[in-house]
């Protein structure tokens, strides 16, 4: 396994979306527009943290070394990857539970929120809602250092303050 030293980072990405698997990319849509609103940078990334561990450390190496500030993890059933990934790396994770089995994504969202302490991966709704929360909050997470993202934010704000949706 490559050490730190040896990896390059990714271009560039204010946030990463990881995706348990290919199955998850309609939940994420929502999230696209409302980041580019924030003026925030994305990238979008499958690994699943069950069957590609590796990949998974490898990306996230290489997008904190690229300056990622904010992970959103997305993922359903035994959803391990939010927590998976809070465990990779010390900048704050947001997951995100999918409805993909039988259990309506209640089995997604007690996988993710019951971190143990000093793990934390802030947990949002279940599916799109969470999805667009998550960029949401990486947001207002971001824009604490950020000027022009906390303007961003309370544009976002007003507009929905307006009857915006
Ligand atoms: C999880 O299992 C994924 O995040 C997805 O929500 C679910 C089903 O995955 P696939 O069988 O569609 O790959 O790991």
């Amino acid at each position: 396994m490559a050490g730190t030293k040896d990896v390059k980072p990714i271009a560039t990405a204010d946030v990463v979306i990881l995706l348990g698997s290919k199955s998850d990319l309609p939940v994420i849509e929502g999230m696209y527009p409302l980041l580019d609103r924030f003026g925030l940078s994305y990238k979008v990334e499958v690994a699943s943290a069950h069957r590609q561990p590796d990949k998974l450390r490898r990306i996230i190496k290489a997008s904190e070394k690229g300056g990622t500030m904010v992970y959103v993890a997305v993922a359903g059933m035994a959803a391990h990857l939010p927590g998976v990934v809070a465990s990779m790396t010390g900048q704050p994770v947001i997951g995100v539970p999918v409805a993909a089995g039988p259990m309506g994504g209640v089995d997604a969202l007690l996988s993710i929120v019951q971190m143990p302490p000093g793990v934390p991966v802030a947990t949002v709704a279940v599916g799109s809602a969470g999805a667009r929360n998550a960029a949401c909050l990486a947001a207002r997470m971001i824009a604490l250092k950020d000027k022009k993202v906390a303007a961003a934010v309370l544009e976002y704000r007003k507009y929905l303050a307006g009857g915006g949706k």
